[in-house]
This record gives structure tokens, C-alpha cells and sequence, in this order.
């Protein structure tokens, strides 16, 4: 045997004679029978049980709808809100004449927007755009005399019916307004039915009227779908309308005369 075979050789028995020892005594291949066990055996256990799970609910599906044209996202109602008139963010009607400008809405003087009650078609006021159209509402602003002729009255439009829609009283609209005058302490309602004419509603001297550039509140509540308005002059009650026409309609701000200038602040609007 060369010395290369004798190297092979022998590890190959010292393998051997390992693996025969080893089937003897047991130390390796099938496991021998233990002693007692030191610790007893576990008492038998029951498997976990698992809850039994319900399929997940899968909505059906639906095949996508399609449109011809896009649907406009869904506006809020309007329910009201407050206006200090700090901007002016479109809210209103602004031209020549009815301007926001220092936290104020100025209305007049105007030059050509004729005076409420006369023949030519009346525009002597703005529309609260952002109000929409109502007929129930509480509404309420604080005004002020600015400027012009002391006794021309301003107020507040209860009530517009634009049925040509340019933003005037015209002979076909309806139209219903509450106005004071600071000079001779009196309020006026004045009404203009579609094809009707102009109507005083109301004319009643009311002491509780602030004079001068005084800071008078006006305040109306139109109830009954419409129907009814009771009116108020700094926190007072002072007339109540009834059996009103043509719900619902614009408000919005007034001055009777071109040649007065008036100052609102404070607007508020409250929709039930
Ligand atoms: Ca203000
Ligand atoms: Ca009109």
C-alpha cells in the first residue's frame, strides 16, 4: 500500500469502527428508552378553538355612471351669518353709489337711481346676494346718517322680487322696503305690487328714533312663510306686517333718496 492509499485507508476505519460503536451502545440512531421522567406529562390539552370568521362583507360593485355633464358641487343651504363689512368679498351689490370701504357700506348719494315711490324704476339700494332668496329670516343691521339731505329716510329691503332681473324696481316687480328718517323721527314701509304701483304701507312718527349721525338698529323677522314681518327700532317693536305677497325674495340695504348718504354695519341674517 503506498503512503496516498494508507492515508485514505485509515480515517476510512477509524469512520467505521465509530459508526459500529455507535449502533452498539445506542448513542446515536433510534433513541433508547429513557428512566422515569422528571417532570409528569403535561395534562392532555384542548386544542385552541378558533372562532369561526364570516366572509368579509364586499360591497357590490356597480358600473361607473357616466355622464354627459359634470354635476356642480352641492351648495350648503344658506342659513344666515353676520357681516361687519371689513371686505368686500362679493357678497353684496357694489357699484357707483353703494361702495364697502373702512369696515362701512356706504349707500348714496346717488345721481340717478330715482326715489323710492316715483314713476322711474327704483335702484336706490343693494341686494345681499350671498342670501339668496327667503322667506322666513331675523335680520338686523345698524345705520347711520352720513351725509346729504337730513330727512331723506334709509333702511332695509324686506323683501325683492326681481321678476326681470336687472336689479330694479320695475313696473313688474315686487317689492317691499322699511325705512326711518333721523330728522323727523318717523319709519316708513313702503310697498310696490307687480303692475300696482308704490304703497305707504306704514307712516308712523316713533320716539324711540336716535337722531342725527346716531347709530340706529333696525331689525325684522319675517314669520308664516313669509307672510308676516314685525318690524323693530332699537330693540323696540314698533308695527307688524301681514298677508304679504310674492315670498320669497332678495334683501338687501336702501336708501329712499338719491340725495342722502347713509352708513350700515353690523348686518345680520339668522335663516330657521
Ligand atoms: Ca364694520
Ligand atoms: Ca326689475
Amino acid at each position: 500500500m503506498n503512503s496516498k492509499l494508507r492515508r485514505i485507508f485509515v480515517p476510512m476505519f477509524s469512520f467505521v469502527t465509530l459508526v459500529a460503536l455507535a449502533c452498539t451502545c445506542g448513542a446515536f440512531g433510534q433513541p433508547q428508552a429513557t428512566a422515569t421522567p422528571l417532570l409528569p406529562p403535561p395534562a392532555a390539552t384542548k386544542p385552541p378553538v378558533a372562532a369561526p370568521t364570516k366572509p368579509p362583507i364586499v360591497a357590490p360593485t356597480q358600473p361607473p355612471v357616466v355622464l354627459d355633464t359634470p354635476v356642480p358641487p352641492v351648495q350648503d343651504e344658506f342659513t344666515g351669518g353676520i357681516d361687519d363689512f371689513s371686505s368686500d368679498y362679493g357678497g353684496w351689490e357694489t357699484f357707483d353709489g353703494a361702495t364697502i370701504a373702512d369696515g362701512i357700506f356706504y349707500l348714496g348719494q346717488f345721481s340717478d337711481c330715482a326715489d323710492v315711490g316715483s314713476d322711474n324704476p327704483f335702484g336706490c339700494f343693494t341686494q345681499c346676494l350671498v342670501c339668496g332668496q327667503l322667506t322666513d329670516y331675523d335680520m338686523q343691521v345698524d345705520t347711520a346718517y352720513v351725509s346729504g339731505v337730513t330727512d331723506r329716510t334709509f333702511g332695509m329691503v324686506l323683501r325683492f322680487v326681481d321678476n326681470d332681473n336687472n336689479g330694479l324696481v320695475d313696473p313688474g316687480d315686487y317689492y317691499l322696503d322699511f325705512e326711518l328718517s333721523i330728522y323727523d323721527k318717523y319709519f316708513v314701509v313702503w310697498e310696490h305690487l307687480p303692475n300696482g304701483g308704490w304703497t305707504r304701507v306704514l307712516d308712523k312718527f316713533e320716539g324711540s328714533i336716535r337722531p342725527g349721525t346716531k347709530v340706529n338698529t333696525l331689525r325684522a323677522v319675517s314669520g308664516s312663510g313669509g307672510t308676516e314681518m314685525d318690524i323693530y327700532v332699537n330693540d323696540n317693536w314698533v308695527d307688524g306686517l301681514t298677508g304679504i305677497p310674492y315670498p320669497p325674495g332678495a334683501v338687501g340695504l336702501v336708501v329712499g333718496g338719491r340725495a342722502v348718504q347713509a352708513g350700515f354695519d353690523n348686518f345680520s341674517i339668522t335663516v330657521p
